[in-house]
């Protein structure tokens, strides 16, 4: 999607219409004030308070209506330069234009802009007339704080965009839709995967039962794979003491992503952002020589994350999730092997899914911000310099990005683009130097000495909330079969006559492990038809009277027209080979 803000002609454009708005916004709520209007990536808005008013989709409507008309009369857009003292009589009766002249930095030049009876402070610039901005499009309101602070007001911030051409918006608006289309939290209400409830909380989905299929498999596709590469699975708890935490250093440098502490009896306790800590007291738990290195532990393990209330999102940002999360403790001769297998993990997962749209990114400390990270550079350098030169050896194409390392060490993080826009990590590899120092761990070298091993942070699917918000965008909500919470939808032509074959089919397919539904409901076959369809069924059969008389099946694949007729065992044998091969 292009940038709006960052294209020097579209930001004027956008900037002038937010203007009009304003401008078409007063001429309907004469009382209406306004706060400030920016242009932001996606094209502008405009915050405005209009009292006790909120304004509705069919309001937007109104509003472009007027837009329209000031285009038609062409009004000149002009600057004019004030005094201080000028633009504080001008905007007398206007708190908010106060509130900015007065925080206006001393000198600087007061400008406005009048187009007809409209007149707004601005910076500029503008384009020449009101003609130019017919290109226009409102896309929605929402409230917004005043100041973004929520003891403040609530001011109604409606956003659009314009652009100079009508093709070049009738593409952007597509673009948008097909967004809205592509937007997780859209599919996973529509398949019913997943859903929120302010009475729950913020940033905490409930996975509803297709959605914990999902879950399910996706589980167990990994720790099966983790178990052949030589993983050992453990349990811990989700919380544990503030100690623990002191201790590994997140008390410290990750306190502002953490819940506030619980205080029970006489022990304190954090539900945990990580499962680092209990991790490490596992290893700790033996003692380790260095033939029994590398040691995996792996967990399925719930944290919770303190994340801002604007930032939670669907499943992609949470703040009660499930990481797939390993904790790799190596010798240092075994670094490069095991970020290796790692990285060769993350590939192949990738290619089971056919995930094609990531980068790999290296997240290095910010040098400028150093109280973020533990303080030790020479670790620091060793670890960075460490994970930079296994990756080029590795020949990984990547990025690399200050500021983005976790508190501990530096990150490989792959990267992606969410249906929004949003640039998010989902799998992760950390190397680290410093908890193995925090919880003292070491292991028995050839020589007899104690000696401190390498830890290996690495997450694959991330979490299980956030991949599966990935997986339902990048596949449109048309997930592989043996991941569709339903994998073959049955119709009977006729509930009166065929049931009963269909039935048996049913049966099956059910003793074949097969996801199976039976669609026996008192609905027209069109519309089951149709249904079938929306809700993404890999497979739907459609069992009649010739079905019935041939002892035969006639399916549908998802995303064709076409009818084909097998054999009950037939038919069989594929879904189990699609279930088994995971067919994309
Ligand atoms: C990999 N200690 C490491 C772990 O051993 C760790 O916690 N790394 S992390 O902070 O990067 O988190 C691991 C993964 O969790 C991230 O790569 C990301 O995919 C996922 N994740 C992080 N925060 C959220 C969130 N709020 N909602 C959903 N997923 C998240
Ligand atoms: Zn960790």
């Amino acid at each position: 999607m292009i940038n709006i803000k960052e294209d020097e002609n579209l930001n004027t454009l956008n900037h002038s219409c937010a203007h009009m708005m304003a401008q078409a916004i007063k001429r309907l709520y004469p009382n209406a004030l306004f706060w400030v209007g920016p242009v932001i990536e996606e094209g502008f808005y405009y915050d405005i308070d209009l009292g006790d008013k909120s304004l509705t989709d069919e309001d937007l409507v109104e509003i472009e209506k007027q837009m329209k008309k000031i285009v038609k009369e062409d009004k000149l857009i002009k600057r004019e330069e004030l005094t201080k003292e000028e633009a504080l009589e001008m905007f007398k009766d206007d708190p908010y234009k106060i509130d900015l002249i007065n925080n206006m930095e001393k000198g600087t030049v007061i400008t406005c802009y009048r187009q007809g009876e409209f007149v707004d402070l601005c910076r500029g610039p503008h384009v020449k007339s009101t003609k130019l901005l017919k290109n226009f499009k409102l896309l929605k309101v929402s409230g917004a704080y005043f100041k973004g602070d929520s003891k403040n007001k609530v001011l109604q911030r409606v956003y659009g965009v314009c652009f100079d051409t009508k093709e070049a918006l009738e593409e952007h608006m597509q673009f948008l839709e097909e967004q809205k289309q592509r937007d997780h939290r859209k599919i996973g209400k529509d398949l019913e995967i997943f859903m929120t409830s302010d009475l729950v909380g913020r940033g905490l989905p409930m996975w509803l039962p297709n959605g914990s299929i999902i879950r399910r498999e996706l589980e167990r596709y990994i720790v099966d794979k983790e178990v052949a590469l030589g993983y050992n699975h453990v349990y811990t708890p989700c919380l544990g003491s503030v100690e623990l935490y002191k201790t590994s250093g997140h008390w410290d440098h990750y306190h502002e992503d953490m819940f506030p502490k619980m205080e029970v009896d006489d022990e304190e306790f954090v539900l945990r952002p990580m499962n680092c800590p209990h991790h490490m007291l596992i290893y700790k738990n033996a003692i380790h020589s260095y033939r029994d290195l590398p040691i995996r532990i792996g967990e399925l393990a719930a944290d919770f994350r303190y994340e801002a209330s604007g930032a939670v999102c669907g499943l992609e940002r949470v703040r009660a999730m499930c990481q797939n999360d390993a904790h790799l403790f190596v010798r240092p001769d075994q670094i490069k092997e095991e970020i290796n297998g790692v990285v060769n993990l993350i590939l192949e997962v990738y290619k089971d899914f056919n995930f094609k749209n990531y980068t790999f990114r290296l997240s290095l400390r910010d040098k400028d911000n150093k109280e973020k990270y533990f303080d030790n550079d020479e670790m620091w350098e060793k670890a960075e310099s460490e994970l930079r030169k296994v990756l080029q050896e590795l020949n990984i194409d990547f990025y690399e990005a200050n500021g983005e390392a976790a508190f501990y060490g530096p990150k490989l993080d792959v990267q992606i683009k969410t249906a929004l826009g949003h640039d998010i990590t989902l799998s992760t590899c950390q190397l680290d130097f410093l908890l193995p120092e925090r919880f003292d761990l070491n292991y028995i070298n050839e020589e007899g000495k104690k000696v401190r091993p390498v830890v290996i942070h690495r997450a694959i699917l991330g979490t299980l909330d956030r991949f599966t918000a990935f997986l339902l965008e990048e596949t449109k909500g048309n997930l592989p079969i043996w991941l569709s919470p339903i994998q073959v939808n049955i119709i009977p032509v006729n509930n009166n006559y065929h049931l009963e074959y269909a039935s048996k089919i049913y049966e099956a397919l059910k003793n074949k492990n097969v996801r199976v539904n039976l669609d026996d409901r008192d609905e027209k076959l069109g519309y089951k038809m149709r249904e079938s369809v929306l809700h993404k069924n890999p497979y739907t059969l459609i069992l009649g009277q010739k079905e019935v008389d041939s002892n035969m099946v006639s399916y549908r694949l998802r995303g064709s027209e076409d009818t084909s007729t097998v054999s009950i065992d037939e038919f069989t044998n594929i879904v189990l080979d699609d279930i088994k091969n995971k067919k994309i």
